[in-house]
């Protein structure tokens, strides 16, 4: 999942995103587009790696693109620059300064800032909509397209998110591919102060971003990257003294599978064991084609076995011989934890 953090300057960005990655890359304005990837900790690929000891075992991941925001014509908007490099991102982390920075004036106003945030990337996709549009029409492209770009354009010109829109309404398979802003799922970081670590999202904002289609978030970045440069035993300790449940990383990714909707399915062998990341919903053929396109092509049937079917039996071996392994067709939803062996031919 590729993820990128966005955000006025002074709002914490570079803060979160070192208390994320456990990198230490220096704060303050500006600088450079820093990324950075972390494992998605899962004990069930642990479990797995330490029984069947393959060669290799990867965790899914997420990446991080720390993108330094710099005002462009205006107090409340971003650079044409910083809008740009995070248009190839997959999902979008907003921070939003909630906490006093000595080094800018005024005081935050993270409602404020979403809502300038929120227009400029409906101007910025509308932009991008009427280009299309325009080159569309003169092409006598599918009257599906237009009709999908003319969708876009409506919405984002009533000031809609695409997001919002529901897949009824909005043909998306036609508009995938041109980074549209408002159509990223949005996740909204409120950065507070120390003290106000464990606090609760504000009713206003948690409106504001529903109705974006969003979800959000309360944390507190610099209280987050101290506990990241922390021994485990001292992590622990210190997360109770500031009231938190978990580490951020840990609360950035529940948050965001659960935005997005995505579950997890393991692929095992003696050359790998692997997590992969897909939405809830999907079958088993487009499951396959993550692995490999190959397998999408040639798919002929994927078997099954649920996670904890195997965790109680302990070997692929054993799930066979009490028949617990299940054989599915390419229609088949794949569940959270399924562990999939993909049958294929090319
Ligand atoms: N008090 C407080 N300061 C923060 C917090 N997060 C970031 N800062 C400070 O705000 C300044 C800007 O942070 P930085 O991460 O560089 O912001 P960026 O411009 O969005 O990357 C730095 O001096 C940080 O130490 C926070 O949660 N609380
Ligand atoms: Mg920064």
């Amino acid at each position: 999942m590729r993820f990128g953090l966005a955000g006025f300057p002074g709002s914490g960005k570079t803060t979160l995103f070192n208390a994320m990655t456990g990198l230490n890359v220096p704060v303050g304005y500006g600088g450079e587009v820093r990324v950075g990837t972390v494992r998605v900790p899962d004990p069930r690929v642990d479990f797995l790696s330490r029984v069947i000891s393959p060669k290799k075992t990867t965790y899914a991941t997420i990446n991080l693109r720390d993108v330094p925001g710099e005002y462009g014509a205006g107090a409340k908007v971003l650079s044409p620059g910083s809008l740009h490099e995070i248009r190839d991102r997959e999902a979008l982390c907003l921070v939003l300064r909630d906490f006093l920075n000595p080094a800018l004036e005024g005081d935050p106003d993270p409602l404020g800032d979403l809502r300038a945030f929120h227009d400029e990337c409906v101007l910025a996709d509308l932009a991008v909509v009427e280009r299309r549009l325009d080159r569309a029409r003169k092409e006598r492209a599918d009257v599906r397209e237009i009709d999908a770009f003319e969708t876009c354009a409506g919405a984002l010109e009533e000031g809609r998110a695409l997001r919002v829109l529901p897949a009824t309404e909005l043909h998306r398979g036609f508009v995938k591919g041109y980074g549209l802003l408002t159509d990223m799922p949005l996740l909204a970081a409120v950065n507070v102060a120390e003290d106000q670590a464990g606090e609760e999202l504000s009713p206003e904002l948690a409106r504001e971003v529903d109705q974006m289609g969003g979800a959000a978030m309360v944390l507190s970045a610099s209280v987050e990257a101290e506990i990241a440069m922390l021994e485990p035993d001292d992590q622990a300790e210190f997360l109770e003294d500031m009231g938190l449940p978990e580490p951020i990383l840990a609360r950035f990714i529940r948050t965001a599978y659960g935005l997005m909707d995505l579950i997890s399915f393991f692929t095992i062998g003696r050359e790998d064991v692997r997590a992969w990341t897909i939405k809830r919903g999907t079958v088993a053929r487009a499951a396959a084609g993550q692995i490999h396109s190959d397998m999408e092509r040639g798919f002929i049937r994927a078997e099954i076995i649920p996670y904890d079917v195997f965790a109680e039996h302990g070997s692929e071996q054993a799930v066979k011989e009490v028949g617990l392994m299940r054989v599915e067709g390419k229609e088949y939803v794949v569940v959270d934890g399924d562990l999939v062996h993909v049958r294929f031919n090319v």
